[in-house]
């Protein structure tokens, strides 16, 4: 496929574009700047699960600038709101490999977010470049989960390390990284199982994975990332927190955006967290994943 990222990006927010997208570019069809229209502008970037702070700033700094530049045209108004919304989304870069090493990310999250999927997804764009990939099955929870990560390293090309289910995931971790460097893989992705933020045993589990992997490999994980399933709106905003008290969240892959109709989320959670999204799944096919761009996401959200 050879379309534009923010091509890609509207595929991808095709369910907002029935929803919160559609009531968006009504609002910026014609008329005066009034207050009705900054009204109607917050109501809809909040039902849009932009979040409530979020939303204020961005009306208000439309507000301003509109003013500042003489605008009054609605239709005037919406490349102001692009770049707003591009400055307050932090695109991430994608992680460097460390020279010598490989470069180790490790997916975490609650249940069915789209970890696995995830993996698999990293694992085929690495393959993409040319890279030499190891996926860790680091979820031995459920006998499935390790079958389900086996079929998907088989169709990206990517080398799998398994253990039986049951076993501790840390000395999978451990497993992986000695082989990695015996095998000189660039970059090793690895899977972990779904846990709910609450639950603190499996906080403890997943410090452990952490603590093996830096051991093995001093400075590694290089990139946290924490997978949310853009549908579950601003919960996702609570899990992160409670994730990033046991291991340091790098980075934000936001899921299913294409499974839902109020693509605001990608604003809202940056805004709050701080913490970049670093790609957006849009699909279940394995080339369903898109580099996190600003410009072009904000592009996408009001072109
Ligand atoms: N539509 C859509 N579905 C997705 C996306 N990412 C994942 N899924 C689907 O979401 C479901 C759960 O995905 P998994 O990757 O198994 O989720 P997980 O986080 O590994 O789940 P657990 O291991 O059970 O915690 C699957 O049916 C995926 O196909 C996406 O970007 N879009
Ligand atoms: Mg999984």
């Amino acid at each position: 496929m050879n379309l534009s990222l923010v091509e890609r990006f509207k595929t991808g927010l095709a369910r907002s574009k029935e929803g919160f997208l559609r009531r968006l570019d009504h609002l910026f069809r014609g008329g005066e700047l009034d207050d009705e229209f900054y009204d109607d502008l917050e109501e809809t970037l909040i039902l849009g699960d932009v979040g409530v702070e979020a939303s204020l700033k961005l009306v208000e700094k439309l507000r301003l600038e509109s003013k500042r530049r003489k605008v009054r045209e609605r239709g005037q108004a919406r490349e102001i709101l692009v770049q707003e919304i591009a400055a307050l989304l932090a695109g991430a870069a994608e992680p460097v490999k460390p020279a010598g090493e490989p470069l180790v990310i490790l997916l975490v999250g609650v249940n069915g977010s789209g970890k696995t999927t995830t993996a698999a997804k990293l694992a085929h764009r690495y393959r993409q470049e040319g890279r030499e990939v190891l996926l860790v099955a680091g979820d031995t929870f459920r006998a499935a989960a390790v079958e389900q990560l086996q079929i998907w390293a088989e169709r990206a090309g990517a080398a799998l390390i398994k253990q039986q289910p049951g076993s501790d995931p840390s000395a999978v971790f451990f497993d992986a990284l000695q082989a990695a460097r015996a095998r000189h893989i660039d970059v090793v992705i690895g899977d972990t199982a779904g846990r709910l933020h609450t639950r603190t045993n499996l906080m403890e589990e997943l410090k452990k994975i952490n603590r093996v992997i830096d051991r093995v490999q001093p400075g590694a994980p290089h990139c946290v990332l924490l997978v949310i399933d853009a549908t579950t709106g601003h919960n996702g905003i609570a899990q992160a927190l409670h994730f990033n008290e046991a291991v340091p969240v790098t980075g934000l892959v936001l899921t299913k955006l294409d499974g839902t109709a109020r693509g605001g989320i990608v604003v809202g959670i940056q805004d709050i967290l701080k913490v970049p999204v670093c790609y957006v799944g849009i699909g279940e096919k394995i080339g369903d994943l898109l580099p996190f761009a600003a410009d072009d996401f904000a592009r996408a959200l009001l072109a």
